[in-house]
């Protein structure tokens, strides 16, 4: 057997262990580029983690017809009325879709369509099982007050594409509104 294929992974003591797993860990400082609200971002500590994701990759990267999984986690917070989310992305080959499987805490999963011209939201919630679509860029944000976490899979030849949402972003943001999450159109 392929010694470096995961064949088993647990989650046990809210983290994934039982083979070779990458940890990742977003903080304030690294996602400059995502929030709208400027002045609300500066004031934040550079160093506060929004976010941190365990990935397991079974097989090489750009593999045809393997699978990737991870779990993210999204702490509770918000960069002014903005959630804390995840930086979003398209996958570099566009028509490779994905799974989440929301498993504790409430989010939204924000959807965007190729062209940019719709952004829609699906609420996660433990047990919520979301089919991504090819061609449709993702990002979570944990809307709740506890932490957000969801099971990922998706092919190991997909990529990521995080430059058109660094450079565009999502035509719309997630923010409280009257104590509700609600998308806005970008300011
Ligand atoms: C990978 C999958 C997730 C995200 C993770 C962090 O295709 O969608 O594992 O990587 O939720 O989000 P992001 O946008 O920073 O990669
Ligand atoms: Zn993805």
């Amino acid at each position: 057997m392929n010694d470096m294929v995961a064949a088993k992974l647990f989650f046990g003591k809210g983290r994934l262990a039982g083979g070779p797993v990458e940890r990742l860990t977003r903080r304030i400082a690294d996602l400059g580029d995502i929030f709208s609200d400027r002045e609300a971002y500066a004031r934040m500590p550079a160093d506060q983690v929004v976010y941190e994701v365990e990935s397991s990759f079974p097989v090489a990267a750009g593999t045809e017809g393997g699978l990737f999984i991870g779990i993210t986690y999204i702490h509770p917070g918000k960069v002014g009325e903005e959630y804390f989310m995840t930086k979003g992305h398209f996958h570099e080959i566009r028509n490779r879709g994905e799974v989440y499987i929301c498993m504790e805490g409430e989010g939204m999963l924000i959807l965007m369509n190729e062209d940019h011209s719709s952004v829609w939201a699906e609420k996660m919630e433990p047990g919520s099982i979301h089919y991504i679509n090819g061609h449709t860029a993702h990002r979570t944000a944990n809307t709740g007050s506890t932490v957000l976490s969801f099971g990922a899979c998706w092919p190991s030849d997909a990529g990521h594409d995080y430059r058109t949402i660094s450079e565009r972003g999502f035509s719309k943001i997630l923010v409280e509104q009257n104590g509700v999450p609600t998308l806005v159109n970008k300011p």
